[in-house]
């Protein structure tokens, strides 16, 4: 067992709780998924930190099974760009039911993914299903669990940074593992774009689900 270290909590105030609470709440409720990218580049220092909170999400066992790869190299954002738009356009054009394409025709996208070059920045994010260490495999548990929150934290954290991103799931998305050169225990899970958006990007008009959609207190 590990050894146990006293928790180092703080204590607020009921006000202090609604003030926080809204505070953070006001913050998400403006986050959007931007689309349109600037090429204007972001600072590394800053990439780091959105990564380093990303990696404090909690996971199974505290495995901590991810990994996060960084591209900002305009070659590598080509090839990934070329790939992306190779199995989007097939999957746009040939294996996505019309019922999709439907729910898909309010948010605008099709097969081109020109993001994927404007944006300074790509983060590619990896689960790691398995480590090896000597002959024997140990497999990590609850693995798109703990991706997901971490993922949740990054996406929150770069929102609070004051940049913007697009969760992108290009389907298949196995190009990425060979581009990235991971090893086969490392299976992409989200492409996101990070930076700045285009000067007067627009983004649709949808709503979120009020409190009563999505809660139920019993
Ligand atoms: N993977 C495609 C299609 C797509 C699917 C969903 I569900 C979206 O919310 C948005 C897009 C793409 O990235 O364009």
């Amino acid at each position: 067992m590990a050894e146990f270290v006293l928790y180092d909590y703080h204590s607020i105030s009921e006000q202090e709780q609604r003030e926080r609470a809204t505070a953070f709440y006001e913050l998400c409720r403006c986050r959007r998924t931007v689309r349109e990218f600037s090429d204007r580049p972001v600072a590394q220092e800053v990439l780091e930190l959105i990564l380093k909170t990303a990696g404090t999400a909690p996971s199974g066992a505290n495995k901590q099974p991810w990994r996060f790869v960084v591209v900002t190299d305009p070659e590598v954002k080509r090839e990934i760009r070329a790939a992306a738009e190779g199995v989007e356009r097939e999957a746009y054009e040939h294996r996505m039911p019309q019922e999709w394409l439907d729910d898909l025709a309010v948010l605008g996208t099709d097969w081109h993914k020109e993001f994927l070059e404007t944006a300074p920045a790509l983060i590619v994010v990896f689960s790691i299903l398995y480590t090896q260490d000597g002959g024997r495999i140990r497999k990590n548990y609850y693995v798109k669990e703990s991706v997901g929150i971490a993922a949740g934290f990054l996406l929150a954290a770069i929102h609070n940074a004051g940049l913007v991103a697009l969760t992108h799931t290009p389907s298949p998305m196995d190009f990425l593992q060979k581009i990235m050169q991971r090893p086969e225990n490392e299976k992409p899970f989200l492409l996101i774009p990070v930076g700045y958006p285009k000067e007067g990007v627009k983004v649709p008009d949808i709503h979120r689900k009020s409190i009563q959609e999505i809660v139920l207190w019993k």
